[in-house]
């Protein structure tokens, strides 16, 4: 596939905003200036990146627990990130969602959600809502290996196939779940042998490799916007970090070795894609690293964003909790 320098310049650019905000991240909450959980997506950034610069600002996309990279991969604000995590009104639900519910329908990101595999039926109401309206929107949604194994994953994957909807599953396979492997939970071998079930296309993917995520999400997209229904797309990857901030290393040598570990660092993501641009004559090692530094400043200054920014005051309570009255048809 044909692919210009300017998306693989910004699939960079979006890798380094990932990598870079989430090491802002960890460096902030360890420092106290924020609380609650977090989830690091370090190591999976091609996943997402790959996957969402396949779709339209106009295409939606749901995500889960470990989140902040999918809004980031779709163009959203870092600012608003930032502050989201923060829990100051500056960010994309005006702080009061967190880490785990970073919304923004301007460009398409519904939300995500802390119960595990519950965005994967909204995100199929929402191929259902372009359906029956005709629209030409598809939509897709981020789940993890554990994920796959819930009710509401298969249950939606079934109406999804039988109605033929626009959306596209896919599961980031980053291995484990907390602490369980998924070779000790799926009874596939691989998780895109589950399509099989639904009579759809399942594409195993290099999740390390944006350029292949971009190539499968391509063909999905195209199929779902030519109404010829879903696909499950698993990108296997890994997740450099432990499952959430707080919870401590104190469980790594009992579920994945620090030469897994290594082993998987050693494939990552941002070098591949880098060496590759590099190797094809695409850019020099110095306009990367531009890239790189000019993304860490737009980092940095958001955490001075979201410190700038207000925590949002009782008044603002119940603001935003209701749906507008839909008119009568
Ligand atoms: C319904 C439900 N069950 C259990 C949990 C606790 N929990 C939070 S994250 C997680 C693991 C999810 O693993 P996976 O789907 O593979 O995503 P990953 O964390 O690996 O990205 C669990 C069990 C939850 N939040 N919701």
């Amino acid at each position: 596939m044909e692919i210009s320098k300017e998306t693989l310049m910004l699939m960079l650019r979006r890798m380094w905003t990932i990598r870079h905000f989430e090491e802002k991240v960890m460096e902030m909450h360890s420092a106290g200036e924020f609380a609650g959980g977090a989830h690091p997506y370090i190591g999976e950034e091609a996943v997402a990146v790959g996957a969402c610069l396949a779709l339209e600002s106009t295409d939606y996309i749901a995500g889960n627990h470990r989140s902040h990279g999918h809004p980031l991969a779709k163009g959203g604000s870092v600012n608003g990130a930032m502050a989201e995590l923060y829990g100051r009104v500056g960010g994309y639900c005006k702080g009061k969602g967190g880490s785990m519910h970073l919304a923004d329908f301007s460009i398409g990101i519904l939300g995500e959600s802390g119960i595990v595999a519950s965005s994967v039926p909204v995100a199929t109401g929402a191929a259902l809502a372009s359906h029956i309206r005709g629209e030409d929107f598809v939509s897709m949604v981020f789940f993890g290996d554990g994920a796959s194994n819930q009710g509401a994953c298969h249950e939606s994957m079934n109406l999804a196939a039988l109605w033929k909807l626009p959306v596209i599953f896919l599961c980031e396979n980053n291995q484990f779940a907390v602490t369980t492997s998924y070779r000790n939970s799926v009874a596939v071998e691989h998780i895109s042998d589950r399509a099989s079930a639904y009579n759809m296309p399942g594409v195993l993917v290099d999740g390390q490799d944006c350029i292949a995520m971009y190539e499968a999400t391509t063909e999905a997209v195209r199929r779902a916007r030519a109404g010829e229904g879903p696909t499950l797309i698993e990108g296997l990857t890994f997740r450099y970090e432990e499952h959430s901030l707080g919870l401590g290393r104190v469980r790594r040598g009992e579920y994945r070795t620090q030469e897994e570990i290594d082993a998987w660092r050693k494939r990552d993501p941002l070098v591949i894609h880098t060496e590759r641009l590099i190797s094809q004559g695409i850019a020099t090692q110095e306009e990367c690293d531009a890239v790189s530094a000019e993304v860490l400043k737009e980092v940095e200054g958001s955490v001075e964003f979201a410190r700038n920014s207000p925590f949002p005051g009782p008044e603002a309570l119940f603001e935003d909790m209701w749906a507008d009255e839909i008119p009568a048809p």
